[in-house]
């Protein structure tokens, strides 16, 4: 079977490029789409044809589907590649593309539809012994049925928004009179984001880690793991720092939390690249959280670390080729650490969008940069702030932590206010050179900062 001749990628960005650079070595024509004001985009220079499908406004260009779809028959692409975020994850989007005969580039729409409902997700993975956090069975529609289901876990419980995700629409409840409140605004806020006001419930986890495994699955039976990544360096559920191996992980805690990944991924009847997405508390019981059936932002962590190309993979199951490895071929190697680096303002971290004067990037041995800025390039102020993700690899994990100082002092970027003078700090911290954090510690250094004076400045 043979691949295709030639692809539409239906995002921007580095993830736009990173695509074109795999295509490329693939011998697959491009086309990518843009908005109006991204003429100047790198995607946009890199590929072979650009098509406009839009104004600045996400919805009415990268989330535009008639216009995506459209561009595609212009172009005669016979696949699409979503990347992430925008329609990455909308089923709807993945039947426009079989309806107009081309190939989307990820799982199926059924299999997008059930990981997008977190309480079916949650119910099958209990029914298929994956462990996920004590609680409902499915969604609650009930105060009553909280109540009934509190009483037996214990609170503090968390309310879940079904069609959330990612952290969006959660509520504590830390006892029983504030529940009949908290429901009633969790699921006036769920139906109101999501169109769907579904809850479910579980325990509260005071203290947990982020960490997650890569999967890919050919949709034929074959479904292998590449490894964990640890996520749990986020502030307000954006993640800011992954890393591979996750620094708390033993042999046997790898070999679980693998099996795990496998197990799910084969429930949802998997293909493409996914992540099994998972919560870890501080005696290491592993709980699943969620399924993402997209590329994610950093997959660069898990290539580095294995040395497989995810992009490459995820085009060629799509042609309906075979995985080209087996499980026994993965052999994770060293340690990898990936910053996203964001154009804010590292102090409150809020969008910083302008001009890059300068923009010099680090090298050497060991450092990647996945990008799509260029010095003289504008950071638009429409999309995501990441305007590049900085991925070091070295023999072990203080190595990786030098690597990265090394290369983060060597960026130079002008013009804007970026991340990297915060990851300068992580990088110095003694909790984070331990490895010693959970989804608290951003919070947690920055209030310390705030406050000197303070001991422990951990804000409870
Ligand atoms: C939790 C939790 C504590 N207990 N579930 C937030 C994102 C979503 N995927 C799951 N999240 C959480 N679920 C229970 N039962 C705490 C979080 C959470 C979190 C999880 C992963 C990474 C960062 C987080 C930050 C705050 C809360």
């Amino acid at each position: 079977m043979e691949l295709f001749k030639k692809i539409l990628i239906a995002n921007r960005g580095e993830i736009a490029v990173r695509v074109i650079r795999a295509c490329r070595e693939l011998g697959i024509k491009t086309a990518v789409v843009y908005a109006d004001v991204e003429k100047d985009a790198l995607h946009v220079r890199l590929a072979d044809e650009a098509i406009c499908i839009g104004p600045s406004n996400p919805s009415q260009s990268y989330l535009n589907i008639p216009a995506i779809i459209s561009a595609a028959d212009i172009a005669d692409a016979e696949a699409i590649h979503p990347g992430y975020g925008f329609l990455s994850e909308n089923p709807h989007f993945a039947e426009a593309c079989a309806t107009s005969g081309i190939t989307f580039i990820g799982p199926t729409a059924e299999t997008i539809r059930m990981g997008g409902d977190k309480a079916k997700a949650r119910q099958m993975m209990k029914r298929k012994g994956v462990p996920v956090v004590p609680g409902s069975d499915g969604p609650v529609n009930s105060e009553d049925a909280v109540i009934k289901i509190a009483k037996k876990i214990g609170f503090p419980v968390l309310l879940k928004a079904s069609a959330g995700g990612g952290g969006r629409g959660m509520r504590v409840v830390r006892e029983e009179q504030e529940l009949s409140q908290a429901f009633m605004m969790a699921q006036r806020e769920a139906l109101a984001a999501f169109g769907n006001g579904d809850l479910y419930v579980e325990k509260y986890l005071p203290s947990i880690r982020h960490v997650e495994v890569q999967v890919m699955a050919d949709g034929k039976g074959n479904v292998v793991h590449l490894g964990e990544r640890d996520c749990t360096v986020q502030r307000r559920h954006q993640k800011l720092i992954e890393e591979s191996p996750s620094p708390i992980a033993t042999a046997s805690f790898r070999k679980r939390i693998g099996e795990y990944a496998v197990k799910a991924a084969k429930a949802f009847k998997y293909r493409n690249a996914g992540t099994i997405e998972f919560i870890v508390d501080d005696d290491q019981n592993i709980y699943f959280m969620e399924i993402n059936t997209r590329i994610q932002v950093e997959h660069p962590v898990t290539e580095e670390i294995t040395g497989v190309d995810l992009i490459k993979e995820q085009i060629r199951v799509a042609a309906g080729l075979p995985l080209s490895f087996r499980q026994n071929q993965i052999k994770p190697s060293g340690h990898v650490i990936e910053v996203r680096v964001n154009a804010e303002d590292p102090e409150r971290f809020v969008p910083c969008p302008g001009k890059l004067q300068v923009f010099n990037l680090p090298g050497g041995p060991g450092v990647r940069v996945d990008t799509c800025a260029y010095a003289g390039w504008t950071v638009p102020p429409y999309y995501d702030s990441m305007i590049a993700k900085l991925i070091v690899h070295a023999p072990t994990r203080d190595e990786a932590i030098a690597r990265m100082k090394r290369a983060l002092h060597e960026f130079t970027i002008e013009g804007i206010k970026t991340t990297i003078p915060f990851f300068l700090r992580i990088f110095n911290h003694p909790d984070f050179i331990k490895g010693a954090f959970n989804t608290a510690f951003v919070e947690r250094v920055m209030n310390a900062e705030r406050q000197p004076e303070k001991k422990n400045g951990n804000g409870s």
